[in-house]
């Protein structure tokens, strides 16, 4: 009898481990929060594009919508026709430059004025966090596939403060571009 007991403890304790175990997988299943992760993994924006016989002037998409703390990539794509953009915000008109100045270090290379009017340069392919406060963000000259030295194939972001963030591009005016930061 005390065999069989025994046994049937040792079934008790399985099933009640078994239990747990099976508990923590539910919770852990749903624990995992899918669009918590969005925020994460960046959202794309294509710059340019096209092909040689219509070279796109144009963000793709052109408006985004990310909460705060998230991220956007801007990328070129390789082999395409060789037309260079930029993904340019421009929160001070002051700041507002011919962009086919190649020689101005804050239009070929990405770069941020902030709130002190410091002028930070950065290496292309820059990834920059911005708190909103600044005056000028760019991502310097993108070409496809970075394929010209000093250019970038991508530029990313991460936004800290809520907001409606708008861009253009400085060698293409009329290419703009929109990110909508929300809380
Ligand atoms: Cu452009």
């Amino acid at each position: 009898m005390s065999g069989i007991s025994y046994r049937n403890r040792t079934v008790d304790v399985l099933f009640i481990l078994g239990s747990i175990v099976g508990v923590l997988s539910i919770f852990v299943f749903f624990s995992y929060n899918p669009t918590a992760a969005v925020n994460t993994a960046p959202v794309r924006v294509q710059v340019g594009g096209g092909n040689i016989g219509n070279p796109l002037f144009g963000y793709l998409p052109e408006n985004v919508e990310i909460n705060a703390g998230g991220t956007v990539l801007w990328y070129t794509r390789p082999l395409v026709p060789g037309e260079p953009h930029t993904v340019t915000f421009i929160f001070d008109n002051n700041t507002m430059i011919n962009g086919f100045l190649v020689a101005v270090q804050r239009v070929y290379y990405p770069a941020i004025i902030d709130s002190n009017d410091i002028t930070k340069i950065y290496l292309p392919n820059a990834h920059v966090t911005i708190t909103g406060n600044e005056k000028y963000i760019n991502s310097g000259w993108m070409f496809p596939g970075g394929s010209v030295p000093g250019t970038s194939s991508t530029f990313s972001v991460t936004f800290e403060k809520p907001g409606t963030y708008n861009y253009s591009c400085l060698l293409h005016p009329w290419m703009v571009g929109k990110v909508v930061v929300h809380a």
